[in-house]
């Protein structure tokens, strides 16, 4: 609901927004890195928009906030509801609507608690610092699923509670089976797109490529100890929903034979040996000496690339332009991946998953 005034000449472009009567709900992507934002901002999407309230776009958090619109287009946003960025909500909303000495915080619990420490701990702290938040007023504690919208509604209606700020996303990780197609509004912004279609050129002059993930850094071998036998663990709800599989250690953390043996199924059976470019994306060891050596021994010279961007956003771009591309079913950075191609038809494998 923006409306935008042009003056001519000398004063400049003046935005605003006119209020929403239904209200707004804000929050922090405070939990994980981006993979787990994703997933926590696709379920928000949907809790706003059920609860007909305005959502106001929180910046994604690295060591600082990162406005939404730096990475993807805040445009196709509209198209699923109605948005405003946190940024502009501070400045054209919060003013009026949302004043300082009235900045109710809502966080969950079945006891009755005093203050619900919003800003307390790292990143709570700093992402509502870095939005001009100084200070919460007062707690609420809810004992409600984000997903009993009818509940929400008559228990906070907008009347009486216009802004419903959240410690965290008010949604589940990993993220609802039905909340997935809410990627559909997340398309790359222009600078992203234009960075990763000069690097592709770049790296395989247009030529097909397939694209893979290793997520094999010691957190993540940390994470994946122990994880034989679960019905499910982190995001591998994407690839088990619909099998009576569990999770085993290869498939949160293949082994090199395992990862070599699936490429070759995916490059040689798959696509006939007619796809020479790899594209390797890891948080730690892109094994491309041992992929090297082990097609050479096949007759397959490959062009490897691992750029190891700065940005790991531009490592996913490269990923879900693949023509192929093999990922990790347990993590969360796979699974944006393997959203986007599946909302653009694009095919998508697992290590250690058939
Ligand atoms: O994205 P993410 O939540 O996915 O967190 P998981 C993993 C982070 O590691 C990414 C880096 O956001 C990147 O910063 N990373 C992982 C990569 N793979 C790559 C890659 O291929 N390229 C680049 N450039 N960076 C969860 C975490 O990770 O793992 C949780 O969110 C926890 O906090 C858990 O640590 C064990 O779902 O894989």
């Amino acid at each position: 609901m923006k409306l935008s005034y042009l003056f001519i000449s000398i004063i400049p472009v003046i935005s605003t927004y006119q209020f929403d009567p239904n209200g707004y709900v804000i929050f922090c992507l405070c939990m994980g890195r981006f993979g787990n934002q994703a997933d926590h901002f696709l379920g928000s999407m949907s809790f706003a928009k059920n609860l007909n309230r305005t959502l106001v776009v929180p910046p994604f958090r690295t060591f600082k906030n990162v406005p939404y619109s730096e990475w993807f287009k805040f445009e196709e946003l509209d198209k699923y509801h109605r948005v405003i960025s946190a940024e502009d909500f501070m400045t054209f909303i919060a003013p009026e609507y949302w004043k300082e000495d009235n900045r109710i915080g809502f966080c969950w619990s079945y006891e009755p608690i005093q203050d619900c420490r919003m800003k307390e701990g790292n990143p709570m702290q700093n992402f509502w610092t870095e939005l001009g938040v100084d200070k919460f007023t007062k707690s609420v504690n809810f004992p409600l699923s984000f997903s009993d919208y009818e509940l929400w509604k008559s228990k906070f209606p907008a009347d009486k509670y216009p802004v419903l700020a959240f410690r965290g996303a008010p949604a589940s990780y990993p993220i609802k089976k039905d909340d997935r197609i809410n990627q559909r509004y997340i398309v790359w912004s222009d600078s992203i797109i234009s960075e990763v279609d000069s690097l592709i050129k770049k790296f395989f002059d247009d030529e097909k490529y397939i694209g893979i993930h290793l997520r094999n850094g010691i957190d993540w071998s940390n994470a994946c100890r122990d994880v034989d036998g679960y019905d499910n663990y982190m995001s591998s709800p994407q690839c088990l929903d619909d099998s009576n599989k569990k999770v085993t250690k290869e498939l949160c953390f293949p082994s090199v034979e395992l990862v070599l043996q699936k490429l070759e199924y995916v490059l040689l059976e798959k696509l006939n040996g007619n796809v020479k470019n790899v594209y390797v994306a890891t948080d730690k060891n892109p094994m491309i000496q041992e992929i090297k050596e082990y097609f050479i021994q096949r007759d397959l010279e490959l062009n490897i690339i691992h750029h190891d961007p700065w940005l790991p956003i531009i490592d996913l771009a490269i990923l879900a332009k693949s023509d192929f591309f093999i990922g990790n079913c347990v993590s969360s950075f796979s699974a944006f991946v393997v959203r986007d191609r599946n909302i653009n038809k694009k095919p998508s494998a697992f290590w250690g998953f058939d």
